[in-house]
């Protein structure tokens, strides 16, 4: 069977890692077909359109897509092509790895983060020169369906239940229907929760972050929080994450384009790699999944490393060394 990947560079250092991660797969015993599409900052200034319609048909239509990094015009492109997926939840492991220098090497963290509303639903005013508003949306079928996720994630893997990040005490209406629905459903499902406000969980997580395990929070809050992670375990080039739908999902690390360092052939791949490994945990090649998990495990441990971890090695040389160890 053959699986149709939508491949989607974007702008910046995602030009890299996505090529990184396709030479990962392509390493694989299994048929995949990369088809490559365009987005992004590059795409506008070209055509005045960050986002093509065929790229939005092709992301919509194959088996999976494997997205870089948006830059300025992130808005135009990553949230569409969440939707174009039909992505209610984005997934954000934050763990360390041994071997890499991390401020809280203990750090083991889950973010299951709404993908569709908050202030992120794009309802953003510019009413006068000086006042600009923006509408939050909440929805209570949002929440749950995120919710009915998380029950499913957390019984199937090793979790005792799940905590709920919020902010209720000060968005009453919005984070309200936001944390009583998730809650409910818990209940429904038989599974434990607890509540943080998430300022203070952005505190705790700095002090402690095994108080934590599996989060389910808000669009943007978990856009934030999960940045936040990234520092505790060694920078945004080791974070995944997967955009999932019922039917169909979209795979990407959480960093950007980081324009200070696109071109040179340092980024690091990592993040993207891992990515994939989720993508093919999503189409149900788990060994393969765990291979490629070892292989960057190993890699990280042992290097080579680029320089954002310490090391000098290009994008390419871990890239070979990950294939290599596969
Ligand atoms: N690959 C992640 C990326 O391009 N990040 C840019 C960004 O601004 N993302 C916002 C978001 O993840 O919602």
């Amino acid at each position: 069977m053959t699986h149709e990947i939508a491949v989607v560079p974007g702008d910046g250092i995602g030009r890299e890692v996505t090529p990184a991660a396709v030479d990962v797969l392509s390493a694989l015993e299994i048929d995949f077909e990369f088809v490559e599409a365009d987005a992004g900052d590059a795409v506008a200034e070209e055509t005045g359109e960050a986002l093509p319609q065929e790229t939005y048909d092709l992301a919509a239509s194959a088996d999976a897509t494997l997205f870089g990094a948006a830059g300025e015009t992130a808005a135009d492109v990553i949230l569409p092509l969440r939707e174009a997926v039909d992505s209610f939840v984005n997934v954000r492991p934050a763990k360390a790895y041994p071997g890499i220098d991390a401020v809280r090497p203990e750090t083991d963290l889950v973010f299951l983060r709404e993908n569709t509303e908050g202030v992120y639903a794009g309802h953003e005013d510019r009413l006068t020169e000086d006042v600009a508003t923006l509408t939050r949306v909440v929805t209570q079928s949002a929440s749950r369906q995120l919710a009915e996720f998380a029950c499913e994630y957390v019984s199937e893997g090793d979790h005792d239940g799940f905590t709920i990040a919020h902010k209720a005490n000060v968005m009453r209406e919005t984070d309200g229907v936001f944390r009583d629905t998730v809650a409910a459903v818990a209940d429904e499902n038989g599974v434990e929760t607890d509540e943080v406000l998430m300022d203070a969980f952005a505190t705790r997580i700095c002090l402690d972050p095994t108080q934590f395990d599996v989060v389910v929070c808000p669009n943007l809050a978990g856009d934030v929080l999960s940045d936040l992670a990234a520092g505790l375990v060694g920078g945004l080039g080791l974070l995944p994450s997967a955009n999932v739908g019922p039917e169909r999902g979209l795979f990407e690390p959480v960093h950007g384009t980081a324009p200070d360092i696109a071109g040179e052939g340092v980024a690091n791949p990592a993040a993207t790699i891992v990515s994939a490994a989720m993508l093919l945990e999503y189409l149900g090649y788990d060994e393969e999944s765990d291979a490629v998990h070892e292989a960057v495990e190993s890699t990280l441990e042992n290097g080579p490393r680029t320089p954002d971890l310490g090391g000098d090695a290009s994008t390419e040389d871990v890239t070979n060394a990950i294939i290599d160890r596969l």
